[in-house]
């Protein structure tokens, strides 16, 4: 195969970037060329993302791009998941995608689980019960005039896809998080939407990681100022697909837990579970690329951290993070934890505050400092993707013995190194960029620079990429302890 210049646009929760790649059989190099804040905006109540800076910060990133590299070979994207913008029958964008934080959503979640009741959308869909997938979204939008006007619904890559090709469609990866998408067929599920009485004509076609979905528009190309013709391709687009994609696994016993804003932890499989245990324990069964199922769970993640500094910045108290973790390795461990996955910690908010009520809750002594916050934090993370890791191998009968670590939080030694011990498993932490990279090499195999499957691809980045591994020190009898203060899930 021969070398290709591919850029990742890759947007998270708190920043979106661009980076630029060079892919080929031996070679697999990334570079930033753009990062820019995410700030999702309240208006009136509700809570939205800046779609349009956020379009603007990707062509930015083009623009560079071309300044740097010259020319591209294609661009892929990747973003959160399940939040969607709607079109009107001229194809424009209806008012900007609500953010998945905004609590209107679990509004409608009632009525729709009374039209469909929860065991048959997990029969179907195989999605984790989270009170804001699409299903609920739109839902919650039902007898409004936008939802009248809308004729199609694109999710966020899908709609940024759109903007830079004209071209229309739904990548399946980010599909499966709707709540719309029947789990056995691969496609949408009739049967859920027009119980729910949408419109079957809001769910463009499907397209699949890997289809070339289009090219530059001569509008973008003239504005970013690179030479055409410069493909669009579709990637896993639900930046946890991507992140999967990127975990640098030697063998198939592995675990993995994507940590950035969220954390995702689970395991790859080749088929979905469907029982009723897995529904109760709150597993989900998401479209992976090449057809492979990530069956994991949400867990709160960085979140909780980065509300906390937002917190006490606005306090006018320091929040660096090196310093909040160099003084959180000096708290003893367990002197509480929470449940990361309380639904009260889902809105933006005071999160020390939210920390401490819990920990009273449950007859624990709250956190006093900033560095016994941060520590509980860490802890009650730990101790979570302990749950997940371990229910999830349960739950599907996957062997693991290592637990890969993805994602932002590879950077932070504590929580790796927290992880290794709570789950009594060695983690290898990294890449930091795992999503854009998993977005680069399912490109790079479209345009022929590399061959294979998963495994392949997963080769090249153990050749290329660095790693850090934690092996588990302390007893696993003080982790069962502290397991023992949390609610049962
Ligand atoms: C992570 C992620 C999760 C999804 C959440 C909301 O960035 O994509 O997988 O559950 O964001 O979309």
């Amino acid at each position: 195969g021969r070398e290709l210049t591919l850029a990742a646009v890759d947007l998270g929760a708190s920043s979106g970037r661009v980076m630029t790649a060079r892919v080929g059989p031996a070679r697999l190099d990334l570079h930033e060329v753009n990062r820019f804040t995410n700030r999702p905006v309240r208006v009136a109540g509700t809570l939205y993302w800046d779609v349009l800076a956020l379009y603007g910060g990707v062509l930015d990133g083009l623009r560079a791009a071309g300044r740097d590299v010259g020319r591209l070979d294609g661009v892929g994207i990747d973003s959160w998941a399940v939040d969607v913008g709607l079109l009107d029958a001229d194809g424009e964008l209806l008012g900007n995608p609500v953010h998945y934080r905004d609590a209107r959503h679990a509004t409608a979640v009632p009525a729709v689980h009374a039209v469909v009741p929860p065991e048959r959308l997990y029969a179907v869909t195989g999605l984790q019960h989270l009170p804001f997938n699409t299903v609920f979204q739109l839902a919650a939008q039902r007898g409004t005039a936008r939802l009248a006007a809308a004729r199609t619904a694109l999710l966020v890559p899908d709609l940024l896809a759109h903007w830079l090709t004209g071209a229309v469609g739904a990548e399946v990866t980010n599909a499966s998080t709707t709540g719309l998408l029947d789990a056995a067929t691969g496609e949408w599920s009739h049967e859920l939407i027009d119980a729910l009485g949408l419109p079957r004509g809001l769910f463009p076609p499907l397209t699949r990681p890997g289809d070339r979905l289009g090219e530059l528009t001569a509008d973008v190309l003239a504005d970013t100022g690179l030479t055409g013709p410069v493909p669009v391709t579709a990637v896993g687009s639900h930046d946890t697909a991507s992140a999967v994609v990127g975990v640098p696994a030697e063998s198939e016993r592995f675990a993995y837990v994507s940590c950035g804003t969220w954390s995702l932890a689970g395991v790859e499989l080749a088929a979905p579970v469907l029982t009723e245990a897995s529904r109760r324990a709150g597993f989900t069964n998401e479209a992976g690329v090449d057809g492979t199922v990530r069956y994991l769970r949400n867990v709160m993640g960085l979140w909780l951290l980065q509300e906390s500094q937002r917190t006490w910045r606005a306090a006018g108290l320091p929040a660096g993070l090196t310093e909040l973790l160099h003084a959180a390795a000096r708290v003893p461990a367990f002197s509480a934890v929470v449940d990361c996955n309380d639904p009260r910690f889902l809105p933006p908010g005071d999160m020390p505050a939210r920390i401490a009520a819990l920990c009273a809750e449950t007859g624990q002594t709250p956190p006093q400092s900033q560095a016994e916050t941060v520590r509980c934090i860490l802890d009650s993370l730990a101790l979570a993707y302990r749950r997940a890791v371990r229910q999830a191998a349960q739950l599907s009968g996957q062997d693991v013995d290592v637990v890969h670590l993805v994602g932002g939080g590879a950077r932070n030694a504590l929580l790796c190194q927290l992880t290794a011990d709570a789950c009594g498993l060695p983690v290898v932490a990294g890449p930091v960029e795992a999503a854009a990279l998993g977005n680069v090499l399912v490109q790079a195999r479209a345009g022929g620079a590399v061959a294979g499957g998963l495994s392949e691809l997963r080769q090249l980045l153990r050749a290329t990429q660095e790693v850090v591994r934690y092996r588990p020190s302390s007893s696993s009898a003080a982790w069962d302890a502290a397991e023992g203060r949390l609610p049962r899930r």
